[in-house]
């Protein structure tokens, strides 16, 4: 182990003899070079002391070789430094340095003041390196001269030119400004940037070239209500002490009108008697589309996502048309949308729901390859029109070119509608995709509420004439009859049955005898008004509920149907056929406790209806109930 007690080890190295450094092509390099080296050995003597420090520090190599490092260096420190404490100080941090190999300033120039030989003050950049060796590690270290460096820019005019080639060429924008933020200079990668020629920009205030990039820059120092020209001034003293760069990005507007991202970078120039400010600015145009077609794309999938999820778990088609419709507006980050839904009765495209900004006007029908959302049917295929008249809007009472995206929804091969996205901004590749794997999740939605509805819907209706079935008949007369009675309001129940229906089978068949049954229905639910129920009680037999009708209105509203079925035929393919039905009638009384006694006093008013000879209409009276009673 070392000692650190620095008079032992002054006596350990002389005992040492030490070994010059091996003569070889560095020493040469480092004795021609303007830059002072000095190099010790494992222990920190110094081994090697060049040319250019000689001069620099008046001290010859023979003076030096083979002292310790920290002796040579306390002889130079200015006689007020020149202290016991500090040469225990130096020495102890060289050779912690020697001994662990660790030294966090690596490499870092510092300025040094050194005493010279003749006394004069001498101010050097030096850095230290530690290298490792076989037997433990080397101190190196290097010496600048301020004062040569001074050389180097004297010679600076030599290179002016093919420097100044360099700026011409550059890619980037690179331009010089003063303190007071004028510009005085602007290579061609400015002029191509703005669209600026140089003699326009020069002479001219910085922030006014570049303004939106000034107005978004972050100088941290801002006080509010500062112009940008007056942070940018306020800022350029602290940039060229810091002697680091102020980077910033920005929109910027071509001459043209082009739209560009700007990366940009503030740095101090120094010369001799002045100081100067460099700007870099780089185009980062397609970097940042890049980044925002990213962005776009991340916040599609979500949009997506989270569409995905809410409309799989509705049924109702209603609900699930107003899902769609906002969703696919946010997923293309369009104005408006609208949504068509394919009616197979008719066999045509009907508008389901249309909404957005700048609304365009659509066809609220559409047939097959007719119109836009026609032609997407047609040719079943997505479509993305630049340029498509989307007609007058209201609010700004113009005509509006927009962009549109259509997308035909499908359900494996079966068509269901087609879905249109309309922006007043240009669409991007990737949202055609987009609107597909939308349309998709759209489509398989769709049809499962179809699907729901045509359920519910089998569950209550009777498949033959589309009416009622006789349970979903109940469920609704049941609630009709209680509220009745609860508000003491007039109801009337009508049973009617076709006559001689066996003999309308035997002479026109049993397919044509489905077909009148349909069409007489479709009479008595034409002739019918809006909160009446028609339903199907049995084979022929049919019932209807009329709320707030009592018996003679009952009798009166029947009888239009019978008359109107007794003289008009049913139109068959061969003969028209003429059909009359015998109506029921009742209506509630106080009597009536429940739904069955009154659809068992209009049974009983049929039947008598029918003893009596057919093709008429009979109200329920105490009578009746004898006559049937007898008859039973
Ligand atoms: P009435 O005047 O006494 O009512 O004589 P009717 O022949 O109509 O006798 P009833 O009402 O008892 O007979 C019902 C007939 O209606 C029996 C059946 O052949 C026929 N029918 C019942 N349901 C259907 C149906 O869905 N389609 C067809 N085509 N015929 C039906
Ligand atoms: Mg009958
Ligand atoms: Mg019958």
């Amino acid at each position: 182990m070392m000692n650190h007690d620095g008079r032992k080890e002054a006596s350990a190295l002389k005992e040492t003899p030490t070994k010059p450094l091996r003569r070889g092509l560095f020493q040469k390099f480092a004795e021609q070079i303007d830059l002072g080296i000095s190099a010790t050995d494992e222990r920190g003597v110094v081994v090697f002391w060049n040319a250019a420090l000689e001069r620099m520090l008046g001290l010859p190599a023979r003076r030096v070789v083979g002292r310790s490092l920290w002796d040579v260096q306390f002889e130079l420190t200015l006689p007020e430094s020149q202290t016991r404490e500090n040469l225990r100080r130096l020495q102890a941090a060289c050779q912690a340095i020697l001994e662990t190999g660790k030294f966090e300033a690596q490499g870092q120039f510092s300025e040094i003041e050194y005493q010279g030989q003749d006394g004069k003050k001498i101010v050097l950049l030096v850095a230290s390196y530690i290298i490792p060796s076989h037997q433990g590690y080397s101190l190196f270290n290097i010496y600048l001269d301020l004062e040569t460096i001074q050389v180097v820019d004297e010679g600076w005019n030599f290179t002016a030119a093919k420097f100044r080639a360099v700026v011409e060429q550059a890619g980037d924008g690179i331009l010089v400004f003063d303190e007071q933020g004028l510009v005085l200079d602007w290579n061609p990668g400015c002029e191509t940037l703005l669209g600026l020629p140089r003699a326009v920009a020069v002479g001219k205030r910085l922030v006014d070239l570049f303004p939106e990039m000034f107005d978004n820059a972050d100088w941290k120092l801002n006080d509010v209500g500062d112009s940008p020209h007056d942070q940018l001034i306020r800022n350029l003293p602290l940039i060229a002490r810091s002697r680091l760069p102020r980077a910033f990005d920005g929109p910027l507007e071509h001459v043209t009108g082009m739209r560009k991202w700007v990366h940009a970078v503030i740095f101090p120039i120094r010369t001799e008697k002045q100081i100067w400010f460099g700007m870099i600015a780089r185009d980062m145009t397609p970097i940042k589309q890049s980044e925002q077609r990213l962005e776009r794309y991340a916040r599609q999938l979500e949009t997506l996502r989270q569409a995905g999820l809410e409309i799989s778990a509705e049924l109702g088609l209603d609900a699930l048309i107003w899902m769609i419709a906002p969703r696919a507006v946010e997923l293309l980050n369009g104005n408006a949308m609208a949504l068509y839904l394919y009616n197979p009765e008719k066999d045509w495209l009907e508008l389901a729901i249309s909404l957005g900004e700048h609304q365009p006007q659509v066809e609220k029908y559409a047939r097959r390859g007719e119109s836009l959302a026609g032609q997407v049917w047609e040719n079943g295929k997505s479509v993305l029109l630049e340029d498509y008249h989307t007609g007058r809007t209201s609010d700004l009472g113009k005509s509006y070119w927009g962009k549109v995206a259509g997308t035909p929804i499908t359900w494996s091969n079966q068509f269901l509608g087609v879905l249109f996205v309309f922006s007043d901004q240009p669409f991007m590749e990737n949202d055609l995709k987009m609107l597909d794997l939308f349309s998709a999740h759209a489509a398989a939605a769709l049809r499962n509420a179809r699907l729901h509805q045509q359920i519910s819907q089998m569950a209550v209706t009777d498949s033959l004439t589309g009416i009622y079935n006789r349970r979903y008949f109940f469920e609704i007369a049941e609630k009709e009859f209680r509220e009745s009675v609860r508000y003491n309001r007039p109801l009337s129940v009508v049973i009617f049955d076709l006559d001689h229906f066996k003999k309308v089978n035997d002479t026109f068949g049993h397919a044509r005898g489905d077909e009148i049954l349909r069409a007489v229905v479709q009479r008595c639910v034409a002739s019918v008004r809006r909160p009446d129920t028609v339903g199907r009680y049995g084979g022929e037999e049919f019932v209807i509920l009329l709320p707030e009708t009592d018996g003679e209105q009952g009798l009166n509203l029947i009888e239009r149907l019978r008359h109107e079925l007794a003289s008009t035929p049913v139109e068959t393919d061969t003969t028209p056929a003429f059909v009359t039905a015998s109506f029921g009638v009742a209506s509630l009384s106080p009597d009536v406790t429940d739904l069955l006694t009154l659809l068992n006093r209009a049974d009983l008013a049929l039947y008598h209806a029918k003893q009596t000879g057919r093709n008429r209409c009979v109200l329920w009276n105490d009578d009746i109930q004898e006559i049937a009673g007898e008859d039973v």
